[in-house]
Order: structure tokens, then C-alpha cells, then sequence
């Protein structure tokens, strides 16, 4: 047996429906890669169990000592969370924003990428190129968990509830920190900031302040602030002018969908977790959610959890995997090979195996 270079110990949290399925994809081409890799790197998985079907038997989305068993992992690769016989904001806050609030996983990354042979609804992307990512803020904002539920002594109707949104200056300037930064490594040197700041006067003033204050230390960089229901005509009409955009946790969701879906599929967006300082793993999981209308069947589309899975090459240090993972992806769209949310008809297992043989082309 021959011991690898360097081992990244990963933790697979596939949770819910089409989740096992596209994190079981997700491994096999990670092991292919490993496996060509001559010894220079291998992976040694652990899976945890956790998800709704755990929360039926336990009355808990995780293990009581989930975080502190996560914690010496180089990274965690997740699936997608929520079942219907669970309410989703249990299973949301019992699993998912409880890692990334844990892990202080502040920074959500999710390109939005059109790949070959997938048809976009989006007339101009024939003959446009068209990329950009969306950097969402993922510790606070409308996302804080802050607020209550009361006064239900009133009776049936009388009931009243609070959710408020979190904006400090450190979660606004790093994250915007973190969209400059990214956007100097990108051939368009552009930020765009997604604001509110016309009906929100409090939060998102404070995060239009940050965006000026940090903008000036990158006078290399272009800058916008657009409201995001313009910036969300913007996505549709000029995609073209977009490189990194900027928004706060709810704003960044909601685009980030809008994103992939005119990129041709939910199933096709990765997404990046990062605690930028390390100091926690960092959690990768392709946007889509778990799908339960398609789970079990084999059709769940594999390339958001593959495309995840590059990112967290990117995160080890391994650039080189990272891009021949995605050459893989554009490989297997371009020939032709998709799943039945972009127009195929190949299986989950089909698309795998055609992105394991387009590694070893
Ligand atoms: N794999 C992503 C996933 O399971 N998403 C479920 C969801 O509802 N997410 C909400 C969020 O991204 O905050």
C-alpha cells in the first residue's frame, strides 16, 4: 500500500434526499482524482449520518458533539438539507447555518458559470461571454437569527413576531474586503454592492458606509451599488456588466438562485463555505436544495456537488485539480451528457462516469 503526500481529511454530510446522491457522485470523482494522482494526494472521508431522517430518530439535526467532531476536519462536504417531515427552519438552523455560525464561515462563494452545451433562457448568453460570482455575506444580516415570537396569550390571530437584521462594520467590511480582493484576481476588476439602503435605513446605510469606506483602499477597482431589485432586472438584462457582486445573506441567496437558474439549472451551482482565516473547516455544497420531488431516483444533477468539490481543491491548495475538475465538467456539458434539469436524459451515475473518463482524457 502506498502512503499519499498529503491527506486531506474530509467530513461528508450528505443529509437529505438528492443529497446522498450527488455527494456520493461528488466522492467518486474526488477518489478518481486521488487515485491519478500517483501519491501526491488522497482523501480519507468520514460520513455522518445527520439530516432530517437522523431527526426522526433522535430529536436533533446533528450529534449533541457534531461541532466539536467536525472540528479537526480540513473541510466538510455537504449535501442538502431539508425533508418535508421536518420544518425547515429546524432542519435549516439545526444543521446547515448552525455549522457555517459555528465555523464562522463568513464567506459564501458562488459562481455563476455558463457552461458549454447547456442552454441558458437568457438570449445573450449565445454569443456573450458571461461569468461572474456572487460573494455572499453568511454569518449575519437577515440571516442573525435575532428576534422572537410572542404575545400568542392574545389568542388565535393576536400573535406577534420579530426578526431583525444583523449589520455590523467587521461582518460588512470583511466580506467586503473579501469581494475586492477576489475581484483583483478576476480579468474584470468590478465590484457591484446589492443594497436596500432607500427602505433600510439602518443596516443598509451601514453596509453602503463600508462599501465606500473599502472601496477607496482599491481605486484599481471599479465599483457600483445597485438596489437589489434592480440588481436583480441587472442579472437578467446586462449580465454581461457583472464580475463580483456583493450582497448581504437574504439578498445573496435569493440572487445566487436567480444566477444559476439563468445559467440553466440550480443543479449546476457550486458553492464554497470559507472560514477565510482558517481557524474552522470550511464547508462546500452545491446551492441546490434536497429536492425531494427527484430524490432516490437517480436523476439528481451531479455538477453543482463536482463543481463544490473544485472549489475545495482551490481551498487545499491544489489549483491544478481544481481546473482539470472543471475541464472535466466542461468536457462532459459539451458532449452532451445532462441529467433531466438541463435537457438530458443520463442518470446521475451516467454524468459521474463520464466526468471520471473526461479526468483521464
Ligand atoms: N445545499 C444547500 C442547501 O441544502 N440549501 C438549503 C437551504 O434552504 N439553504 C438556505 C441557505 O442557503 O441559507
Amino acid at each position: 500500500m502506498t502512503t499519499a503526500s498529503r491527506t486531506f481529511r474530509i467530513a461528508a454530510i450528505p443529509a437529505d434526499g438528492v443529497g446522498a446522491e450527488v455527494v456520493a457522485a461528488g466522492r467518486a470523482v474526488l477518489d478518481a482524482l486521488a487515485a491519478d494522482s500517483r501519491g501526491a494526494f488522497a482523501f480519507d472521508w468520514e460520513e455522518f449520518p445527520w439530516g432530517c431522517e437522523y431527526y426522526e430518530r433522535t430529536g436533533r439535526m446533528m450529534d449533541e458533539d457534531g461541532l466539536e467532531r467536525l472540528r479537526p476536519f480540513d473541510a466538510i462536504y455537504f449535501g442538502a438539507v431539508g425533508w418535508p417531515n421536518v420544518p425547515d427552519h429546524i432542519s435549516l438552523w439545526g444543521l446547515r447555518l448552525k455549522i457555517c455560525q459555528s465555523f464562522d464561515q463568513w464567506a459564501n462563494i458562488r459562481p455563476v458559470h455558463f457552461l458549454p452545451g447547456i442552454t441558458s433562457p437568457l438570449r445573450k448568453a449565445d454569443d456573450t461571454e458571461l461569468d461572474w460570482v456572487v460573494v455572499r455575506e453568511n454569518s449575519e444580516g437577515e440571516y442573525a437569527g435575532l428576534g422572537g415570537r410572542n404575545l400568542s396569550a392574545r389568542g388565535h390571530g393576536g400573535e406577534v413576531a420579530v426578526q431583525s437584521a444583523l449589520f455590523t462594520e467587521v461582518g460588512c467590511e470583511r466580506i467586503m474586503r473579501f469581494a475586492f480582493d477576489l475581484a483583483r484576481t478576476r480579468t474584470v476588476r468590478k465590484v457591484s454592492s446589492v443594497t436596500k439602503s432607500n427602505a433600510q435605513q439602518y443596516g443598509m446605510v451601514l453596509w453602503d458606509d463600508v462599501f465606500k469606506r473599502v472601496a477607496a483602499d482599491y481605486p484599481d477597482v471599479e465599483t457600483e451599488s445597485v438596489l437589489v431589485d434592480a440588481m436583480s432586472a441587472k442579472f437578467v438584462l446586462r449580465p454581461e456588466d457583472l464580475s463580483v457582486v456583493v450582497a448581504s445573506n437574504l439578498n445573496a441567496d435569493i440572487l445566487s438562485d436567480l444566477g444559476s437558474a439563468l445559467a440553466g439549472s440550480l443543479g449546476l451551482a457550486a458553492s464554497a463555505n470559507l472560514n477565510p482565516e482558517r481557524r474552522f473547516p470550511s464547508m462546500f455544497e452545491p446551492v441546490h436544495g434536497s429536492a425531494p420531488d427527484i430524490a432516490g431516483q437517480g436523476l439528481a444533477n451531479p455538477i453543482g456537488a463536482v463543481g463544490s468539490a473544485a472549489l475545495m481543491l482551490d481551498h487545499f491548495g491544489l489549483p491544478d485539480q481544481a481546473a482539470r475538475l472543471n475541464r472535466a465538467i466542461e468536457a462532459t456539458t459539451a458532449a452532451g451528457i445532462l441529467t433531466r434539469d438541463v435537457g438530458g436524459t443520463a442518470t446521475t451515475a451516467e454524468v459521474t462516469k463520464a466526468l471520471i473518463d473526461a479526468l483521464a482524457s
